[in-house]
């Protein structure tokens, strides 16, 4: 397993690699080149600066989230050739310069969706959350309108102001798209990247839906066992793999996410382990990485990663910001401190694993 911590970029983060690198066991940076839109060639010598930067540190620099997928994949436009050949020369170009493993989504317009970012937890803290009623009652632009707001000019993967403003063209583009139609387009992807990826030994990571059912009506393709299997088939190479976000599957708590694990562990290649609080109306908080607090069998899911030697990316997802972490300091799900105390338990559960097993 090798250990993994998100981080934004020079300029764009306001946590240093520094103090990332005092985490025990930390080794690689998650990193991507985040002021580029889907659909933009990632250079070599942009890659070579970002690396270069993140080695003098003393960390590592071979998993990268995201290369984000433009909207006219996922849509099956004629377009679509040219922006794959794109994709396929970012793979190239990433690949030279020792990535290993791309996480990347093929969610409609949406990258993922909370209600509430900064949502007053028991203990003083806040964390991201998901109202479903709120949802099933808002416009999208609402919503939109509102993660603006609380973002406070920090950017958010995914949530891009110039693709986001076009949102109503997007939901129209996608008016009557189904599970099935997106599942095509996504194979037509899959099926022209493959080679690239086989022929370079770069791996790509699907991260689940989040959250795990429809919003808006909008198709869903990674959120549960049925549709993961589906996604599996469409392209059988092991470079056609998942993130396993057990945030974002966990959400629905139909979801056996050890049995999972078990099933899929040649194809995950990157672990983004966190731990959620659903609550019997389906509403959803974020919550400390540990079992107790949440839904999640963190532990469970941890021992199993250990007893199936998972040598893949693992990284703390999102945290809860404490400690004076607020709205006007961090980036929603992305403080310092709570992911760091995450990496802490998810260590020591994953060393306790190991010993127990001996
Ligand atoms: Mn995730």
């Amino acid at each position: 397993m090798k250990l993994s911590f998100r981080w934004y970029g020079r300029g764009n983060d306001p946590i240093s690699l520094d103090y990332i690198k005092q985490i025990p066991g930390m080794e690689e940076i998650v990193w991507a080149l985040h002021e580029k839109q889907a659909g933009e060639l990632w250079t070599e010598a942009e890659i070579k600066d970002e690396i270069s930067y993140i080695e003098s540190k003393g960390l590592k620099a071979t998993i990268v989230e995201s290369v984000n997928v433009h909207e006219d994949i996922k849509l099956g436009l004629p377009t679509r050739d040219k922006y794959i050949e794109i994709y396929c020369e970012c793979l190239r170009n990433l690949a030279k310069n020792g990535v290993k493993v791309v996480c990347y989504n093929f969610m409609p317009i949406f990258d993922w969706t909370r209600t509430d970012m900064f949502h007053p937890l028991a203990d003083g803290s806040t964390a991201l959350f998901f109202d479903r009623a709120q949802i099933q009652g808002s416009d999208p632009q609402e919503l939109v309108d509102n993660v603006a707001k609380e973002s406070h000019g920090l950017t958010l993967p995914g949530w891009e102001p110039e693709r986001l403003a076009r949102i109503k063209d997007l939901f129209k583009a996608y008016e009557g798209f189904t599970d099935d139609k997106l599942r095509d387009n996504f194979k037509y992807f899959m099926d022209a990247i493959i080679p690239t990826c086989e022929e370079y030994d770069i791996k790509m990571a699907i991260h689940p839906d989040d959250p795990p059912f429809s919003i808006f009506g909008l198709p869903r393709l990674v959120n549960n066992k049925t549709n993961i299997d589906k996604l599996l088939k469409a392209n059988p190479s092991k470079y056609n793999g998942l993130t396993f976000c057990t945030g974002s599957l966990g959400s629905d708590p139909k979801n056996d996410l050890v049995q999972m694990i078990d099933n899929y562990q040649e194809r995950i290649h990157f672990m983004h382990v966190r731990n959620v609080r659903v609550d019997s109306n389906g509403d959803f908080s974020e919550v400390s990485h540990r079992s107790q607090d949440g839904t999640v069998d963190i532990t469970g899911i941890m021992a199993k990663l250990q007893s199936i030697g998972f040598d893949g990316y693992l990284r703390p997802d999102h945290g809860r910001h404490v400690f004076g972490e607020n709205a006007t300091n961090t980036r929603p799900g992305y403080g310092l401190y709570d992911r760091a105390m995450g990496a802490m338990y998810l260590m020591g559960s994953w060393d306790m694993a190991a010993r127990l097993q001996k």
